[in-house]
């Protein structure tokens, strides 16, 4: 399938490189001084979703072909990007300027990083007791900026268009748009958001702002990641900021603290749970294989647990991705070819759940057949779910019937399922229009 692209933007020395790290396989370049990493750095992370192996009871079968399964959660793969060199000015040619801004036209989400212990000014330079809500603002506005220039350059020759070929303004906008991977939906939401009403030819500058405002909301979900929970005067700043923003959207992290837990358990001092506050050592489990940890390690540990998991409860960044896709609203279907074995061939080979495949809302059983394969929608005869329930071709994909067989007119080969079929259309561009 095509994957969710998540972007993860911020000022430089905000912890991107970091958090990516954190969060992933690939191994985004770390350092303390702006433009690290110039070329912007795709990796691979693996999103938390429910598995219905463990509902089914099923969990010793369950054998997803890509990322992995633990206990019934399973981890999905989703691309992630390093937008390096992002700074105040940026929409202007400051920085390494549009460039950045182009890249973000691929997300379908961004992570905000943001320093929030306040020892790094706005460009990323060290600095004491500075105001991280200036990050969270100015970020945003460099987006909107980039977005209303590239519309009001053109303005009088868009209206122009739009008055001759009597077009409609969700269309018209659409025509501008689609350049930041929207469609028509999106450009609907965002009108309907904005509650503007009167002709498109009559807006202002003000208007056209309040537009691309929630135009913004709409085509680039934001997750503010608030990092550097560890540091010391993260705390006040963490509650200025909470009472001021959507706390749905906030999340406090300490990718630091993650890349070291993920560090020393590697080399096996530790066992750590991802996304929760345990880590055992060698004095908790005595029997265990775990090597001893001599005191200035002891004390690290400690410190983490201190400062960050027994405070906050983990170290947030998995919470990042799962805030990301709960706000894009997507949700993980898993074909299978038998109802009761829940394999994906028709013989009983061992293996249930091999796929799971992230869709975006609205998604239909029909819809579905068409994003695994041509053929299964070209010969399709009915869809079943879980007891050999039919499925309506219109149903909405749901958590209670998301694990769908399809039955065909003649026998798709296995060969050509989902997994080698990178042309689906599986993504918001190509969502059912309104
Ligand atoms: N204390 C602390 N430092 C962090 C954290 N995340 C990143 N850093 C440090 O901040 C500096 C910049 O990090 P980096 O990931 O290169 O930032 P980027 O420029 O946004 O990619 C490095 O020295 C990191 O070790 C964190 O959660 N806590
Ligand atoms: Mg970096």
């Amino acid at each position: 399938m095509k994957e969710i692209l998540l972007a993860c933007v911020g000022k430089p020395s905000a912890g991107k490189s970091s958090f990516l790290n954190a969060v992933s396989d690939a191994t985004a370049k770390v350092g303390n001084y702006p433009f690290t990493t110039i070329k912007p750095n795709h990796g691979v992370s693996y999103v938390p979703v429910e598995c219905p192996c463990k509902k089914y009871g099923k969990q010793d079968q369950c054998r997803p072909r890509y990322g992995r399964c633990v206990e019934g959660t399973r981890f999905v793969p989703i691309q992630m990007m390093d937008v390096a060199g992002l700074v105040p000015g940026a929409s202007t040619g400051l920085g390494l300027g549009n460039q950045f801004l182009d890249d973000l036209r691929h997300a379908n989400a961004l992570i905000h990083v943001v320093d929030v212990s306040g020892t790094t000014d706005q460009n990323g330079k060290e600095a004491e007791g500075y105001d991280p809500i200036n990050d969270i603002n100015w970020l945003r506005l460099e987006i909107h900026t980039w977005i209303t220039n590239n519309l009001l350059k053109r303005w009088s020759g868009i209206v122009r268009r739009h008055v001759a070929i009597k077009s409609n303004v969700v269309d018209t906008l659409q025509t501008q748009f689609s350049g930041y991977g929207s469609v028509a939906s999106v450009v609907q939401k965002a009108m309907d958001k904005s509650g503007i009403k009167t002709p498109l030819e009559t807006w202002d500058e003000e208007t056209v702002k309040k537009v691309v405002d929630n135009f913004m909301d709409v085509r680039f979900p934001t997750v503010i990641a608030l990092n550097k929970i560890d540091m010391p005067d993260s705390d006040k700043n963490i509650t200025k900021i909470m009472r001021k923003y959507d706390q749905n959207k906030l999340v406090l992290t300490s990718a630091l603290a993650e890349n070291f837990l993920r560090k020393i358990r590697k080399q096996n001092y530790i066992k750590y749970i991802d996304g929760t506050d345990i880590v055992e050592t060698k004095e908790d489990l005595p029997d265990s294989d775990l090597k001893p940890m001599d005191d200035k390690l002891k004390n690290r540990v400690e410190k983490v647990q201190d400062l960050v998991l027994f405070r906050y409860g983990s170290t947030g960044v998995q919470e990042v991705l799962g805030k990301a896709i709960e706000l894009l609203g997507v949700s993980p279907v898993y074909p299978v070819k038998n109802v009761s074995t829940f394999s994906s061939t028709n013989s009983t080979k061992p293996g249930a759940f091999r796929d799971c495949i992230l869709v975006w809302p609205g998604t239909t059983v029909r819809g579905f057949a068409k994003i695994l394969h041509a053929e299964i929608d070209k010969y399709y005869l009915y869809a079943e779910t879980v007891g050999n329930m039919r499925l309506s071709e219109e149903a909405v994909i749901n958590n209670s019937n998301n694990v769908i067989c399809y039955r065909t007119a003649i026998a798709i080969s296995s060969k050509s399922s989902i997994t080698n079929n990178d042309t689906n259309n599986n993504t918001p561009d190509k969502k059912s229009k309104k």
